[in-house]
């Protein structure tokens, strides 16, 4: 059984062969009918030279457009670096502007802490001296009597004086007889000589119905407190009081100034400038 399988293989072998070559001299029979059968053999020339021809030129064509590409490469890698450059360095400029400008900015804000610094040390010390203005103040009002209003300090004492005896007890305390400025300095006397008739530093003992102060300067006319009536004593009259309360019956319901004679005692009002200070 073995040895008959064994030649049918064999005989298959040999068929397949036989196919083979068969085949093979079918394709070769072919060719060499279609080469005779065409008898072109010039025309098949001249067109593998055009094929050449074209295959040349398109070679160059490709060796061209290789360069123009690698000239474009590098061209724009040229411009690519050019640009970078100057990138780079406008760069560089802004981050110097951007130091330069934290270092402004610093410089400024130590300025400002500097500025605070010192603002702080004024008000300190303005604190300070307003505290010891106050505590000077009161401590002066708390002095024999005296009494602080604005630049000035006053005093009343509780006597009864004439207008000159008055002159000399002021001035012996560093002080005169006080000159009313203005109507805030007429309303103070007015409340702290309260219901007493009390001699300002207002006289026209040198010369009639010339009103001078004690400090020799005249009075104005467009300012005064004068009484209704007053000033109305003449040559008797030369010395002046101011009340605030009517309380003498011949003088009726008259307040303000009035020219009265020097030698009659009434109180006092003694006023002394800050700047004229020591210590009564
Ligand atoms: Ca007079
Ligand atoms: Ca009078």
């Amino acid at each position: 059984m073995l040895n008959m399988g064994m030649k049918g293989m064999k005989i298959d072998r040999e068929e397949m062969t036989v196919v083979i070559y068969e085949s093979a001299d079918c394709v070769r029979d072919h060719d060499f009918r279609t080469e005779t059968n065409t008898h072109q053999p010039l025309q098949r020339t001249g067109s593998d030279s055009v094929r050449n021809r074209i295959s040349r030129a398109a070679a160059v064509c490709l060796v061209l457009l290789c360069v123009l590409l690698l000239t474009a490469v590098i061209v724009l890698c040229v411009h690519i670096h050019t640009k970078s450059t100057n990138y780079t360095e406008e760069r560089d400029q802004l981050l110097t502007n951007i130091t330069n400008l934290i270092e402004d900015r610093d410089q400024l804000l130590t300025n400002i802490t500097n500025l605070t610094e010192e603002r702080d040390q004024l008000l300190t010390k303005i604190n300070n001296l307003t505290e010891e203005r106050d505590q000077l103040r009161h401590n002066l009002q708390s002095y024999g009597g005296w009494t602080c209003y604005k630049s000035s300090f006053y005093y009343m004492p509780n006597e009864n004086k004439s207008w000159t005896e008055s002159r000399r007890y002021c001035r012996e305390r560093g002080a005169d007889l006080i000159i009313i400025n203005n109507r805030e300095e007429q309303d103070f006397v007015k409340n702290m000589a309260g219901s007493a008739i009390v001699y300002i530093g207002l006289t026209d003992i040198d010369v009639e119905n010339t009103w001078k102060w004690v400090d020799n300067s005249t009075l104005t006319s467009g300012f005064s407190f004068w009484a209704s009536g007053e000033p109305n004593g003449g040559r008797r009259e030369n010395c002046v009081v101011t009340v605030a309360v009517a309380t003498v019956p011949a003088w009726g319901d008259r307040v303000g100034w009035l020219d009265v004679d020097c030698n009659i005692p009434f109180k006092l009002i003694c006023e002394k400038s800050i700047s004229q200070l020591t210590l009564p």
